[in-house]
């Protein structure tokens, strides 16, 4: 059961909306002034991100009173952070709330995602986009379950729309946070990874998702290799047991197999006549027990860190 709307505590709550946007004049007033409607009972801050837009957005941004920043990188994961940065650090903001600035998203959706957070249920909140046909190609639509499906299992977090645009979370999250990996698409999934790594309480909430205004700034075959290599790593930082003990494994019984023919043909004529095979078949097993133990090393180290990751963030002042 999720508290919605009540229950909301006294603490501050000033909270930073970070609009990616690049070209989007034909959308971007709009979407503000959604969200200023909408967002009238909160304290917020609404901060358009642009990466050096060649059209009208930072101007039209402007006029309808957001507040523009200019990535200095490439790349919406950039444009993220540096909006992240400039609420927690300028703004003195202590919630955030991404959406899209191409009018996919509802702005009616958010309060609901940011009362999720007021009342203390969630830290993290991502939503889960109801798609249509028209909103979203089944190219795309079946890319966005595949990958969502090998995070979810991955990180053992019941979301099933990870790459959804619009999600919310409390600030501490990157406040503890450097660098980021991921300058691109992936951002989504390294926060909502980091966000299980710092214990986080997650959860989503169903969000409408429109065809949107104007040009698609994505390429999905490369949004999905960048989340596809960011998913291995993630493997091998969160499941290495899984990784390299099934590889291990697997090259165990290959070198098993191979060496089997040595013996029985040693049984039956008393000589090894497949040196060869012998030789290959010991430095099979050799590496696959050692690629095997590499996984046993690394899992213990990630459970010592997991212990030492418990971050005493999770405070109210009720
Ligand atoms: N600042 C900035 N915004 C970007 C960049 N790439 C995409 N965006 C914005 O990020 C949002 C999501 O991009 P979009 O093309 O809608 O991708 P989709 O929602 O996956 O189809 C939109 O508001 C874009 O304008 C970028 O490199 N910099
Ligand atoms: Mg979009």
């Amino acid at each position: 059961m999720h508290k919605e709307n009540n229950n909301i505590p006294s603490i501050k709550s000033k909270i930073g909306i970070v609009i990616p946007a690049l070209n989007e004049e034909k959308s971007i007033g709009m979407v503000i002034d959604k969200l200023r409607t909408v967002m009238k009972d909160y304290d917020f801050e609404i901060v358009v991100v642009d990466g050096k837009s060649n059209d009208h957005t930072v101007e039209i941004a402007r006029q309808h009173n957001a507040q523009v920043i200019i990535q200095r990188k490439k790349g919406y994961g950039n444009a993220l952070f540096g909006g992240y940065l400039y609420c927690t650090e300028e703004l003195d903001c202590n919630i955030l709330l991404t959406i899209d600035a191409d009018n996919t998203y509802n702005a009616e959706d958010c309060p609901k995602m940011i009362d999720r957070i007021l009342s203390e249920d969630s830290d993290y909140v991502v939503g889960k986009r109801l798609v249509t046909s028209q909103s979203m190609s089944t190219s795309h639509r079946f890319g966005n379950k595949a990958i969502s499906f090998l995070i979810r299992n991955i990180l053992h977090v019941d979301i099933n729309d990870t790459q959804c645009g619009l999600f919310a979370f409390r600030s501490y999250l990157i406040e503890n946070i450097d660098f980021f990996t991921t300058s691109g698409w992936a951002l989504n999934t390294e926060l909502l990874t980091r966000a299980v790594e710092s214990g986080m309480n997650i959860s989503e909430v169903e969000v409408n998702y429109n065809p949107r205004i104007g040009e698609t700034k994505v390429n999905t075959l490369h949004a999905g290799a960048i989340n596809l290599a960011i998913i291995l790593r993630m493997m091998r930082d969160s499941e290495p047991l899984m990784l390299l003990g099934i590889v291990g494994v697997i090259i165990m019984l290959i070198g098993i197999i191979a060496g089997a023919f040595v013996v029985f043909d040693y049984i039956e004529t008393g000589v090894v006549h497949r040196t060869n095979l012998a030789v290959l078949s010991a430095m099979l097993v050799i590496t696959g027990v050692q690629i095997f133990s590499l996984g046993l090393v690394a899992d213990m180290i990630k459970r010592r860190q997991q212990k030492r990751m418990h971050i005493p963030h999770n405070y109210y002042k009720k």
